[in-house]
């Protein structure tokens, strides 16, 4: 990346971290951000002190009060400039997101394409808060509910999706009149920085309050901070199952609400009767796709023992064909792991595969040599395991794709597929209208996103976001999914001149 193109997203050699509105404070310490594409340090942010958080709530405050007294389709105007502005950064944004976080050039780009889906949907859901009217069992009564504003929203995202998923919890919280504090992942934190560039000028330009949209940025202390914190009623936690857990523990200790997107472990089921050509796109782009780092990643293929040879046969092809290398160069197909940590994880996996007794079809390996000098690149798996392995039971944020084989009925695959803690994403590859009705009845799938003859990655933002079980129950983005960034009230009004009570309670005086 060019400084000029940085420049444009407001990123300069050395950073501020903190920032309410267009105000930046520069205390903490630096946290460094090297991008994994080549190892380069990128530039450096300031963590966020206490006192910085501080005076971020402070603003936050302020600012609610006058927001949530804008009206809804107003606020809804403000997040359409943001989209416009998204459309006419793309290209430099999704490069930053792609230099940053190592995904390719082409899903950097659909990262903000994301963005600015979000935001056309939240422009149009500003003037669609609908509540309910309820007939009352009282002559002479309205009854109907309502949705507020809730406040100030947390937002905490991962490493994985470092614009979009602030976008899909922001767009959809500022039309709903909460002002938001977001806190990033420490491994991309000038993604961060560029879009709180955007959404300040954003709002300096319409004269609104700093501290509508804030950014703090540290380790897992500030995202403690957020989670304890009494003025936040919402935290909004997108990450590991582990992290999610300690979020949700310290926000319901204070009755908070939270929303959690945690870790996934999701599969495809391969019916006799699947496309073999759709199966293996699908599984090959869910795997390998952004180097393995989604939630909605495909680990677990679960296949009929009828076509088991013959997909793990194309599957084994068609891992030849990938191109590992610079995600900016449009001839690659995958890009480096976020750092050596995770390729750290990458290289335990396979030795728990191993050790388990599973069988490693595609060697697996950390690439070297030019244009591997980061130390972030490694070759994608596919590895013969049984679903109970405790490393198959496990998310692993990495490039490893697990074949399974089942016996039976599509109830058996679909046991498997539920065999495990998580419940984000689940596919079915079939052309059996039985069999796929089957997959998505209450005896099917138990996560929360269950597709058939489409891969598990790759969820359009209109739908409601996020899974079951360890997944953490949260929904994000689409669908009805902004009601949990609005207080719902219930009101019942009188128009008569007599006060007859509910429930046919006689009370005379
Ligand atoms: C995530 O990995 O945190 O379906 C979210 C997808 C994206 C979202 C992934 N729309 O792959």
């Amino acid at each position: 990346m060019t400084s000029k193109e940085l420049k444009a997203l407001g990123i300069e050699a050395e950073n501020l971290g903190t920032s309410t509105g267009t105000k930046w404070f520069a205390k903490g310490e630096l946290l460094e951000s090297y991008s994994p594409t080549n190892g380069k340090l990128i530039a450096k942010v300031k963590c966020t002190t206490r006192k910085e958080y501080e005076k971020v709530i402070q603003e936050a405050e302020k600012a609610k009060l006058i927001w949530r007294d804008i009206p809804a389709p107003k606020r809804g105007e403000i997040v359409r400039q943001l989209g416009e502005k998204l459309r006419e950064l793309k290209p430099v944004l999704g490069k930053l997101v792609s230099y940053e976080m190592g995904k390719s050039y082409q899903e950097g780009l659909g990262e903000v394409q994301e963005m600015i889906d979000i935001c056309d949907f939240a422009v149009g859901l500003s003037r669609q808060l609908y509540g309910n009217t309820i007939h009352s069992e009282r002559p002479g009564h309205r009854m109907y509910d309502q949705y507020h504003p809730l406040g100030t929203v947390g937002i905490i995202t991962a490493f994985n999706f470092p614009v979009a998923v602030w976008s899909w919890n922001a767009a959809l919280a500022l039309v709903c009149g909460d002002v938001v504090v977001w806190k990033p992942s420490e491994k991309t934190p000038l993604c961060a920085v560029a879009c709180q560039h955007i959404i300040s000028e954003i709002l300096k330009s319409n004269k609104l309050p700093e501290g509508i949209s804030s950014i703090v940025t540290g380790d897992a202390e500030v995202g403690k901070w957020i989670s304890e914190d009494e003025r936040i009623p919402l935290v909004s936690a997108t990450g590991s199952t582990r992290m999610g857990k300690e979020v949700a523990t310290v926000v319901a200790k204070r009755l908070g609400k939270s929303l959690l997107e945690l870790g996934g472990n999701n599969a495809i089921i391969v019916s006799p009767s699947a496309d073999l050509k759709m199966t293996i796109i699908g599984a090959v782009f869910g795997a390998v796709g952004t180097a393995g780092q989604r939630c909605t990643s495909t680990r677990r293929l679960i296949i009929h023992e009828s076509i088991y040879d013959k997909v793990k046969k194309s599957l084994v092809d068609a891992y030849k064909q990938i191109k590992i290398g610079d995600p900016l160069d449009s001839q690659n197909h995958m890009g480096p792991l976020i750092d050596n940590q995770a390729v750290k994880m990458y290289l335990d996996a396979l030795e728990k595969i191993k050790a388990e007794g599973g069988n490693i079809l595609t060697k697996g390996e950390v690439l070297t040599g030019k244009g591997f000098e980061s130390g972030c690149y490694v070759r994608p798996v596919i590895a013969e395991v049984e679903n109970h392995y405790a490393i198959v039971q496990h998310e692993t944020f990495a490039p490893i794709l697990y074949l399974i084989k089942y016996k039976g009925e599509v109830n058996d695959a679909i046991a498997l597929q539920n065999g495990v803690k998580q419940g984000l994403s689940s596919a079915i590859m079939t052309n059996s209208l039985r069999e796929a009705e089957l997959f998505l009845s209450q005896n099917g799938s138990d996560c929360g996103i269950a597709n058939v003859n489409i891969g598990t990655s790759g969820a359009e933002i209109g739908g409601a976001f996020g899974g079951e079980k360890d997944t953490g129950g949260g929904r994000e983005s689409g669908s009805d999914a902004w009601k949990v960034y609005m207080r719902r009230q219930t009101n019942t009004i009188n128009y008569t001149s007599s006060l007859p009570l509910a429930q046919g309670i006689k009370f005379d005086l």
